[in-house]
């Protein structure tokens, strides 16, 4: 088996400090929380980025303030900037940052509920982000929350209208409104990507260790993050997102998996040296 690439989504856009006072929102705590991922042995940081006062923003100016901070602690990390933003965003709001040309980016792969909202990624829209992606030569991750979505961006990359070969796909699983965070929804998942692609699983609220479990033992990789999960176990609010990779990477000793390094991740999602 392939080494394990840990991503952590270390801030969202939904989370906030009332729920986890740790959550963070200013330049100098995304940068405090990444470097903890980092250094507990993630090897991508996924960055939605905050206002001081913890509004959700795509600013290409504060990504820009953002990841420079973040390389000069953690000068070799993965970055992958959200194009997913927030709920009601416009596309051309969150097509922002990959004005920056990152090394990767999301892609998200078709509208769903997301809780009491609709999180809106139409075809049109998919089909722009995938022509920035394919122009500016960033390679997405593809974010698919539900069953459906796979058939929508499989669609488009047979096309030639998404980036493909080999693709990277994050199976977020058990957000409300969308497909549940089962094993068998994963396997479903799994079995339906082209031959060549790698994959990462991402559970929501209690299902992510449970989800981190069954990709480690698949052979996938996995995302943790306070974007996905607030405690360290239940009751147990997390006071890092370090806290929730370390749990990560002990998983993955007991189960005999390596964990990879930024580099590594790099090769094994066969991405470009730019
Ligand atoms: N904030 C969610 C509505 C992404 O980063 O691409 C969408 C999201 C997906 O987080
Ligand atoms: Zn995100």
């Amino acid at each position: 088996m392939e080494k394990l690439i840990i991503t952590a989504a270390i801030c969202g856009a939904e989370v906030t400090k009332e729920q986890n006072p740790a959550v963070p929102y200013t330049v100098e705590e995304i940068v405090k929380e990444a470097k903890s991922a980092v250094d507990a042995g993630a090897a991508i940081v996924h960055l939605h980025v905050r206002e001081d006062d913890g509004t959700p923003t795509q600013s290409k100016a504060r990504f820009k303030e953002c990841i420079d901070a973040i390389y000069k602690e953690c000068p070799n990390v993965l970055l992958i900037p959200s194009t997913g933003g927030a709920v009601g965003m416009t596309a051309e709001e969150r097509l922002q940052p990959t004005e920056l040309m990152p090394e990767m980016a999301t892609l998200d792969c078709g509208t769903c509920n997301f809780g009491d909202d609709v999180f809106e990624n139409t075809m049109p829209m998919m089909r722009a982000f995938g022509k920035r992606m394919l122009e500016n030569n960033i390679k997405p991750e593809y974010e698919c929350f539900e069953m459906g979505h796979l058939d929508s961006i499989l669609t488009l990359a047979k096309k030639g209208l998404v980036p493909a070969h080999p693709m990277q796909f994050n199976f977020v699983l058990g957000v409300l409104g969308c497909t549940p965070a089962t094993v068998p929804n994963l396997c479903w998942l799994v079995n339906g990507i082209p031959a060549g692609s790698t994959w990462t699983v991402t559970g929501i609220g209690r299902h992510a260790f449970p989800m981190a479990a069954a990709g480690i033992a698949m052979g996938g990789n996995v995302r943790v993050g306070f974007e996905d999960n607030l405690y360290l176990e239940k009751g147990v609010l997390a006071k890092s997102n370090g806290e929730l990779v370390d749990k990560v990477v002990r998983l993955a000793k007991e189960l005999g998996r390596g964990v990879a390094t930024s580099d590594e991740a790099r090769e094994i999602l066969s991405l470009k040296k730019r």
